[in-house]
């Protein structure tokens, strides 16, 4: 059955065909409340108004921003018709039931598209229109919404029908969600493509108007200017102090909400993870996860300046002197990572070393709480093996993506090495040479790794050519302490074996490492003068294994 129909609210932008409309219900007997400009419209055709300044008591405010905003227009229209309470409290605020809406909202879209400056556009958002129409959309059981011309005409039959269906009230109520949606989605796409515009429109002040070009100028959206809320959408679980430099932006994501991994690790102490840490971090963790022994590596700028291993039945402290014992200099404000639980031992190694962050799959009570009596180093617990998806990397206008390089090939596997010059190794040499091999693949390209007795002593790391990475392995070697201070000159090199992660375009860097006095040489092979580096080796009756897997970092 039909609602009476005796009141109506007309609030309209557009004033097309709201006369003919107010006309035919005020011939109905329908009480009409409108707004300014609507209300003076009508009354001008000699129909009967109430203006809502009448009924709110209120006048219109801040240029027309405050209008309808009233408990005397939003109880008219939010009562629910059927409640005896809600009846009562209208009663009680003297407030009369609307039983139809009709607003059609400020021409948002239209301003847009006609170039309006920016300070017109934002003026175009209409804040009392949508309320109302959502409002009375949502009360369809008590009242009728229209929102825009095509609905007039129904209105007009509903006035002279006796009132509005529920049928009715409630497909006009889903076109008046409709309509705030699009409008709210246009209004929202329009602030996207201005992220950079209110700053600017700020500074030019509303009477000096921007330029056309300027609000055209097409700036791309990125994931670091969504606001926290929609960041979090896409993963973004913290928005970091800053990125690799202080005037880089940063954000963390976190990718697998299965395995949190690294980038979802419990901090148990220190400061605030930095864009840097992190990328060191995960270096460091990897490094040590490449090794299936107890393993410390100790990471700075995304290379390992100490790395290490002891055996199974030995503490973890030892891998961790060794490692940094490789070069004292560079493990200085370092990040350590182990892949056993850290011990009391390990910590108390760690507590007078300047440390960034150290990450453990988990820590000894006495050795968590002697490492946070250190107020800034970042505690990081990671249990579980280290493990990665595809690995992106974006270059410009696009992204390669590639597995990720692990120690999982037949070359990894000295069984498998192919004996290529001297003799073969004894035991602990193999070993050694194991430890190399799987500790070079964490070492920037180029990259030479000297080891004895299971820890590093010598990293040459990303040099553009191999001869510098011997040079720079050796010198390593072969100098502990810094300039000045008890500079020592340990000649490590001498009896060391060394790692090389690609192979020797020519003799002259495997020479290096020979006459700096090493016992053996694990390498890739496949260079066309693979030959005479052999040769070298031959000569100087050293023992040089070839792999067949290279594994570049770059
Ligand atoms: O500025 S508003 O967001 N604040 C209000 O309180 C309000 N009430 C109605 N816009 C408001 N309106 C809108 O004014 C309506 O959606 C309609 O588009 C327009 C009608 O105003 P007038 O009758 O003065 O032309």
């Amino acid at each position: 059955e039909r609602r009476p129909l005796t009141r109506a609210l007309l609030s309209v932008f557009d004033k097309t065909g709201i006369v003919d409309l107010a006309r035919t219900l005020a011939e109905n007997g329908v009480e009409i409340v409108s707004t300014g400009s609507t209300g003076s419209t009508i009354r001008d055709a000699g129909i009967a108004v109430t203006d809502v300044e009448t009924v709110t008591g209120f006048p219109e405010m801040l240029d027309g921003r405050v209008k309808t905003l009233h408990p005397r227009i939003h109880g008219g229209i939010l009562a629910d018709q059927r409640l005896a309470a809600h009846q009562e409290q209208l009663k009680a605020h003297q407030i009369a039931p609307f039983d139809l809406v009709v607003v059609n909202l400020y021409p948002f879209s239209e301003t847009v598209a006609a170039g309006g400056s920016f300070e017109e556009i934002i003026e175009k958002i209409d804040v009392g229109g949508p309320t109302m129409v959502r409002a009375a959309a949502k009360n369809f059981a008590s009242l009728a919404v229209v929102v825009d011309p095509e609905g007039y005409a129904i209105a007009a039959e509903a006035a002279a029908a006796g009132g509005f269906t529920l049928a009715e009230r409630q497909q006009l109520a889903t076109i008046a969600f409709t309509r705030t949606a699009e409008y709210d989605d246009a209004i929202s796409d329009w602030m996207l493509e201005q992220l950079d515009g209110p700053a600017e429109a700020e500074a030019a002040g509303p009477e000096d108007e921007l330029e056309d070009d300027e609000l055209e100028d097409d700036q791309e959206v990125s994931i670091l200017d969504l606001s926290d809320a929609d960041a979090a959408e896409l993963g973004i679980t913290a928005t970091l102090r800053y990125g690799e430099n202080p005037h880089q932006r940063a954000r963390l994501a976190v990718t697998d909400e299965t395995a949190p991994g690294l980038a979802g690790a419990e901090q148990l102490g220190g400061k605030e993870m930095s864009y840097n840490n992190y990328v060191d971090a995960d270096a460091a963790v990897r490094a040590a996860h490449d090794h299936t022994l107890p393993a410390v590596a100790v990471v700075k700028h995304n290379n390992p300046c100490g790395i290490a291993v002891a055996r199974e039945d030995e503490d973890i402290a030892l891998a961790h002197a060794r490692a940094h014992g490789t070069d004292p200099v560079s493990a200085y404000g370092g990040v350590i990572a182990a892949n056993r639980t850290v011990t009391l031992a390990m910590a108390q190694q760690v507590k007078p070393v300047f440390t960034e962050v150290i990450l453990a799959p988990d820590f000894e009570d006495e050795a968590l709480e002697l490492l946070r009596t250190k107020k800034n180093l970042r505690i990081l617990r990671l249990p579980g093996r280290y493990s990665r998806g595809a690995e992106l990397r974006e270059i410009w206008g696009g992204m390669l993506i590639q597995d990720p390089d692990t120690i999982s090939d037949d070359g990894d596997d000295p069984a498998q090495w192919t004996l290529a010059a001297g003799e073969a190794a004894d035991e602990a040499t193999l070993a050694d040479l194991a430890f190399a091999w799987r500790s070079v693949r964490a070492v920037k390209s180029n990259a030479i790794l000297l080891a004895d007795d299971s820890a590093a002593v010598g990293i040459g790391m990303g040099q553009v050519n191999r001869l510098d990475s011997c040079r720079l392995a050796v010198t390593r070697a072969n100098t502990l302490g810094a300039p000045g201070e008890a500079e020592e000159a340990p000649e490590r090199a001498r009896g060391a074996v060394a790692a090389s992660d690609a192979f020797f375009p020519f003799a002259d860097g495997a020479q290096i490492l020979l006459d700096a006095g090493v016992r053996a040489i694990v390498q890739p092979g496949g260079s066309i003068r693979d030959d005479e580096v052999l040769e070298a080796c031959r000569a100087a009756g050293v023992t040089m294994y070839l792999t067949g897997t290279r594994h570049f970092a770059h």
